[in-house]
């Protein structure tokens, strides 16, 4: 007999057209746009799950524009996100964080008609990938600005408060594809056996305080003062201290946690990064609107994220962002740091 009360869960694909109806005027091409970032998921996971069986795993001898050297797991996950946005023509511009400019996307008749440009970070923490470690991909999307023709940088350069969604893939344990399209935020556990996203947590809201806080504490003689006092704060014997210090070397792994159980991230700057070391329009963005979303904060020190208009597309920012009061309290220590 079988429990017919038991609901199935919602899949992704359920969900995202349930939600259609909370975009004014929608056309279904946000909604098209996400099913993309949906099949792309799939795709990447099947790789990083495998990383260690196939010749994938270690540098591909490149180095990004970044600098950085290469993951092939990077060049792939970056080549699948692009070729999804592409081939459906959602978009009209795409910016990647391993790709020095952004790309315009062509329709097959040139007319591109689509509003939506994406910024990713296909691999995040990819130097994690060979001593597996979660990584995850990190994705933002605004309606353009641009009035015709081909995308402009102006399309890119927006305040992360213009973003229409945004959301993360975490491949671990389990993959989640957790988003927002500014209506709260929503995650989905991917069943890998169907190759199915099921609404897993629904509606996450981010305990207002935490007990965990994830910052490379090796960093700590080179941390302005105000970001010292604050890691001593989280060490002391009182209250509800000692905190945890649990940092994994992934943004999106971190988050994910704090997310969950009430945290705090803190990439701050310091001598070897006067402006820190995270981008700012496609990581501190979108990691961002998910924590306001969530009931959390996010903010340079002294700015909400959101608020910072960017001038160039690879900049970087100082980030503090998780549950509202220990933000705060940073905030706080920075401000009145001696
Ligand atoms: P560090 C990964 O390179 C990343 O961008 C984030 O995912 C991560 O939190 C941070 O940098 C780690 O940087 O300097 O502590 O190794």
């Amino acid at each position: 007999m079988t429990n017919t009360k038991t609901k199935n869960p919602q899949t992704l694909g359920e969900f995202i057209i349930e939600k259609q109806a909370d975009f004014q005027y929608s056309s279904g091409e946000l909604s098209r746009l996400l099913s993309s970032i949906k099949l792309a998921a799939k795709v990447v996971n099947q790789q990083v799950n495998k990383a260690g069986l196939v010749d994938i795993v270690g540098a591909m001898g490149n180095h990004n524009i970044q600098g950085e050297e290469q993951q092939k797991l990077d060049v792939f996950a970056n080549e699948t996100f692009i070729a999804a946005l592409n081939n459906r023509e959602v978009v009209c511009g795409i910016a990647s964080e391993e790709n020095e400019d952004y790309i315009k996307v062509h329709a097959k008749d040139n007319v591109n008609l689509s509003k939506y440009v994406v910024l990713i970070d296909p691999l995040d923490g990819s130097s994690n990938i060979d001593v597996n470690v979660n990584v995850g991909t990190i994705f933002s999307i605004y309606r353009r600005t641009s009035l015709e023709g081909s995308v402009q940088a102006e399309d890119f350069l927006q305040p992360g408060k213009n973003q229409v969604a945004a959301g993360y893939i975490v491949y671990g344990s389990s993959t989640m594809l957790v988003y927002t399209t500014g209506n709260g935020v929503n995650g989905f556990t991917l069943d890998p056996s169907l190759g199915t996203f099921y609404l897993s947590h629904p509606n996450i809201q981010i305990p207002k305080n935490g007990k965990i806080y994830s910052i490379n504490e090796g960093n700590y003689i080179k941390f302005p003062q105000g970001i010292k006092k604050y890691i001593k704060y989280c060490q002391e014997e009182n209250e509800d201290r000692p905190y945890t210090s649990r940092y994994i070397g992934s943004l999106v792994a971190d988050f994910h946690r704090n997310l969950l159980k009430g945290g705090i991230y803190i990439y701050p700057s310091y001598s070897n990064a006067p402006k820190g070391k995270l981008r700012l329009l496609y990581e501190c963005n979108p990691i961002a609107l998910l924590t306001e979303q969530a009931g959390g904060k996010a903010s340079n020190g002294f700015h909400r994220i959101l608020d910072i208009t960017p001038s160039e597309l690879h900049e970087r920012t100082p980030f503090i962002c998780g549950s509202k009061e220990m933000v705060e309290k940073v905030e706080y220590f920075i401000k009145n740091a001696k």
